[in-house]
């Protein structure tokens, strides 16, 4: 009988055995727990991304203003070597000019030829220096070239062509109320001198402010050249070759 109540009571201490827990709880947070974490790789991964895009685009610019900026550097460097040829250009031709007896004024530069020629040939000694007889177009000028007494030069008026209408032969146009007071008494009078020859040229006799006597083109007068030194400039004058400067002188 003992033995069968321990037997009994061992038996009845047993304790019971537990019930397994429901999977349905555990379940839903295992699975917040895997979206959160994939969320979170996922924005750090993006944000890796966005950091890597920004350096990328910051270096790519950086890159394209440094390339942009030496290119305008080069462009200036060679507008800068254009105008330092023109400079030199514009010095060598009238240091040149001034040696062989030209004469500055006025934004013009003028050459008083010593010898004698018809008025076509003078024309054309000045045409193969870059310029022409000169023309009268102010007051100014005209008390500049008729300075001196007595010499006699060939100017650049004629009405060869059309007689009575005068022109220049720079392209000046003539202007008659400024003009009326540098023709000499009576003049122009187109005087044939009994000879069938006519006066289409006019030629300047200095010492006074009316100079002008239009004279027959065949007769032998010294002359006076003009040359505008704008467009000298703008034109370029054959008188001087000019050796390009190379570019790395400017550079630093
Ligand atoms: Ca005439
Ligand atoms: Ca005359």
């Amino acid at each position: 009988m003992d033995t069968e109540n321990i037997y009994m009571n061992f038996h009845i201490r047993t304790p019971p055995l537990k019930s397994p827990q429901p999977k349905a709880e555990t379940q839903p947070v295992y699975k917040n727990l895997r979206i959160l974490y994939a969320l979170l790789l996922l924005f750090a991964l993006m944000l890796v991304a966005s950091l890597t895009a920004t350096v990328v685009l910051y270096s790519w610019e950086s890159a394209c203003l440094r390339l942009h900026g030496t290119r305008l550097q080069q462009r200036h460097l060679e507008k800068l070597n254009a105008s330092y040829q023109e400079l030199q250009h514009q010095y060598r031709t009238i240091i040149t000019l001034i040696s062989e007896g030209w004469r500055l004024h006025n934004g013009n530069i003028y050459y008083f030829s010593s010898v004698k020629k018809p008025w076509a040939e003078a024309q054309q000694f000045c045409l193969s220096k870059n310029s022409n007889l000169t023309s009268v177009t102010s007051k100014e000028e005209q008390e500049f070239l008729s300075q001196g007494t007595g010499a006699d030069y060939w100017i650049g008026l004629t009405d060869q062509g059309s007689e009575g209408v005068w022109h220049w032969v720079d392209g000046n146009p003539y202007n008659q109320s400024v003009s009326e007071g540098f023709w000499r008494l009576d003049q122009p009078d187109n005087w044939d001198q009994g000879k069938g020859f006519t006066e289409d040229c006019v030629h300047l006799i200095t010492g006074n402010l009316r100079a002008w006597n239009d004279a027959n083109c065949t007769i032998h007068h010294q002359w006076i050249c003009k040359s505008s030194l704008k467009s000298r400039w703008l034109t370029g004058s054959p008188l001087l070759p000019i050796t390009p400067l190379p570019l790395a002188r400017l550079k630093p």
